[in-house]
């Protein structure tokens, strides 16, 4: 090699040499075009492959099942941040489902009433809840919408035992609620199951509730396991009072506590309107469901434990002396009596922080 070069003529080696040069030139220059095209061509598809994916989770994904996309994004681009910024969930999607079983619960409670509690004390403990006694979890979304409705006379001392122990519990069971006092006018013979009657429809003039709760005044669950929801089937609450020494009184028992979904309360028509003073409407209630195929759910005995604030008989309640010639006929009465025959006039309705009292004129008894 060193002897051919040796040969060449100078001119010709310059030639060659600069030859060379050019090509490597050329090659360097055509490797850095296609680097940058290549680099484009992936920073495009990037760029597009993340907007699609937010399309995707705003129309199909709820954001709170979506994976966080965050990591994802490791490129300073300034556009495909604004595409992110631009996916913000309404504030309605934003909130899961509450779980099927609140981890807020406690179970066994302590309910004693030798103290009395004002309404302030109440108010001052529930702060969460709005106008109306109504409150909706603020971190998840409830999984029914549930109306609590108390039938009432004069029992101020017991209602404020009631919403003492109760909102907290309800809170804590995570359910969207509200709490409806439906009081009796007149000093006419009470009417407990049109009552609840008119505590429904007029609940339902105010929410879109799925689910009714109908309570007495002076029943207090011991155990916050005690779900104040409805079930597949309805549901006897009160199962073990300590009234009954802490037992039922009979299989068929349904009075106290019961809950009803709106469709099981509509498949029997409501409840009867013409059970004046006390006892068997709830009996009836029960040959209602049964008539139309269903059965009672209950929670167990311990779960079901409740406390019955002692009292004596009310004025104007006394035993209805036609209760059981009328539970007798449950079967031919149900399907022209109840919410279909339903009449009442509203006298007043005042809302304030811990419930909505609503106060009707329930008529007379026919004579
Ligand atoms: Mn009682």
């Amino acid at each position: 090699m060193p002897e051919a070069n040796l040969n060449l003529p100078g001119a010709s080696l310059q030639k060659t040499c600069t030859c060379v040069v050019l090509l490597c030139a050329l090659h360097i220059s055509v490797m850095v075009l296609y680097y940058f095209n290549t680099f484009d061509m992936i920073r495009n598809s990037f760029a597009q492959n993340q907007q699609q994916q937010s399309h995707d989770s705003l129309l199909i994904i709820p954001p709170s099942e979506a994976p966080p996309r965050n990591r994802e994004i490791i490129t300073t681009d300034r556009e495909i941040k604004s595409i992110q910024i631009t996916v913000q969930p309404t504030k309605d999607n934003e909130l899961e489902m509450c779980p099927e079983r609140s981890p807020m619960l406690v179970g066994p409670l302590r309910i004693e009433f030798s103290q009395l509690v004002s309404l302030d004390l109440v108010k001052s403990e529930n702060p969460a809840l709005k106008e109306g006694g109504r409150y909706t979890p603020k971190d998840c979304k409830a999984q029914q919408k549930v109306a609590i409705i108390i039938p009432f006379r004069n029992r101020e001392e017991h209602l404020k035992f009631w919403l003492y122990y109760l909102h907290p519990i309800l809170q804590r069971q995570q359910l969207d609620y509200g709490v409806y006092v439906i009081n009796q006018d007149g000093e006419e013979t009470f009417n407990r199951a049109k009552l609840l009657n008119i505590g429904y429809a007029e609940a339902l003039k105010e929410y879109d509730y799925e689910c009714f709760v109908f309570s007495d005044v002076d029943l207090i669950p011991m155990d916050d396991r005690n779900i104040y929801k409805c079930y597949s089937q309805p549901r006897h609450l009160a199962v073990s009072m300590d009234k009954f020494g802490f037992r039922l009184p009979y299989n068929q028992y349904f009075g106290g506590v019961s809950s009803l979904s709106k469709e099981q309360f509509l498949k029997i028509n409501g409840f009867p309107n013409n059970y004046w003073g006390w006892g068997g409407e709830d009996d009836d209630i029960y040959n209602r469901l049964a008539s139309r195929g269903m059965s009672i759910s209950r929670p167990d005995g311990v779960i079901g434990k409740c406390r019955m604030i002692r009292h004596d008989r009310d004025q104007k309640n006394d035993p209805n002396p036609q209760r059981f010639d009328r539970i007798a006929h449950t079967r031919e009465t149900m399907n022209i009596d109840g919410i279909n025959s339903l009449t009442y006039e509203v006298v007043k309705k005042e809302r304030n922080s811990l419930f909505t009292k609503i106060t009707v004129n329930v008529g007379v008894p026919k004579r």
